[in-house]
């Protein structure tokens, strides 16, 4: 069955028509584990604004990897900075950024008769918008939490010195969507409990293809073999199911939560020079289902 974007997605793709003439900069937040997985490059592209990339998340990123990437989008002629968007002082540098963006004129472009120049955070869900919001704005502005879809409402947050950010929900495009199980792998998309076994062995492949397999405790060792690694790794985590087997499924799903919050080190899923997470694309129709399923 084919299904539609969900509901507050659509309301934040309205809000970005509705906004946008009023607005004067866009932040293009990406995290930094999966930056062009998780960017919205045609979509802000078409608004036809001065935009900034903010690399979310890059405390979980690898730092060689967020090096070569933010050396990418500059040779593309984008200006961008990596973040961590929890850490005020971390946030200074794209504060700086959007305020040279926001208050400089182009050649030729005539100054705005308002004074005060408006900001629009676009991301996918889930990316730390909101967080960011929050450290720019040097107070708890917006709500945030880890689950996508927690900003369902569209709200402006003024910042000293003449400036307003606009929060908004995640941004999901069907491009984006086809790309299902890694986009669940960086919690973009939610993931369901029985999605655990696919999704460990997608991260497992994306290791393997990155040269990350390192990163596993194992993996090597059950020379890069899925099922052999998740078993001897239930066995390590004491993980017992019924008749004294190893429970792997509570291994897979331990895999995908360590992952996520960093517990094997800061790794970056997808390489600046040799992307292949395009590899990983599911079928429209389910990438679609998944993402509304839990929305
Ligand atoms: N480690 C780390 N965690 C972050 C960072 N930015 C945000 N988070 C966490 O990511 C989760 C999501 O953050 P939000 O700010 O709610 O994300 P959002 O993009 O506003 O999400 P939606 O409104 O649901 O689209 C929260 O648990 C944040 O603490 C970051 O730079 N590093
Ligand atoms: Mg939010």
């Amino acid at each position: 069955m084919k299904r539609e974007i969900p509901g507050h997605i659509r309301k934040a793709f309205k809000s970005v028509d509705q906004y946008l003439p009023v607005v004067d900069v866009i932040v293009e937040l990406v995290d930094a584990r999966m930056p062009n997985g998780s960017r919205l490059k045609d979509f802000v592209k078409r608004l036809g604004k001065t935009s900034v990339i903010a690399l979310a998340k890059s405390d979980l990123a690898d730092e060689g990897e967020t090096r070569r990437w933010l050396a990418r989008f500059k040779n593309e002629g984008q200006a961008c900075v990596a973040v961590d968007c929890r850490n005020r002082s971390s946030v200074r540098n794209l504060s700086e950024m959007i305020r040279n963006a926001a208050f400089t004129l182009k050649p030729g472009q005539k100054a705005p008769l308002r004074k005060v120049r408006r900001v629009m955070i676009i991301g996918v869900p889930n990316v730390g918008k909101s967080t960011l919001i929050n450290s720019l704005a040097g107070r708890s502005a917006a709500r945030a939490a880890n689950m996508p879809g927690v900003t369902r409402s569209i709200q402006w947050i003024k910042l000293p010195g003449e400036l307003e950010l606009l929060d908004l929900p995640g941004i999901l495009d069907f491009a984006l969507l086809r790309r299902g199980d890694i986009l669940k792998l960086i919690n973009t998309i939610p993931g369901r409990d029985t999605d655990t076994w696919s999704q460990s062995k997608t991260l497992c492949e994306i290791l393997t293809f990155s040269g990350n397999q390192r990163v596993l405790p194992g993996y090597i060792e059950a020379d890069c073999n899925f099922e052999r690694f998740i078993a001897d790794y239930a066995r390590r985590m004491n993980f017992v199911a019924r008749g004294n087997e190893p429970d792997i499924e509570r291994a897979a799903t331990d895999i995908i939560k360590r992952f996520q919050s960093g517990g094997f080190g800061r790794v970056t899923l997808e390489q600046a020079e040799h992307d292949f997470t395009g590899l990983f694309a599911e079928t429209h129709d389910s990438a679609v289902e998944n993402a509304d399923d839990e929305n």
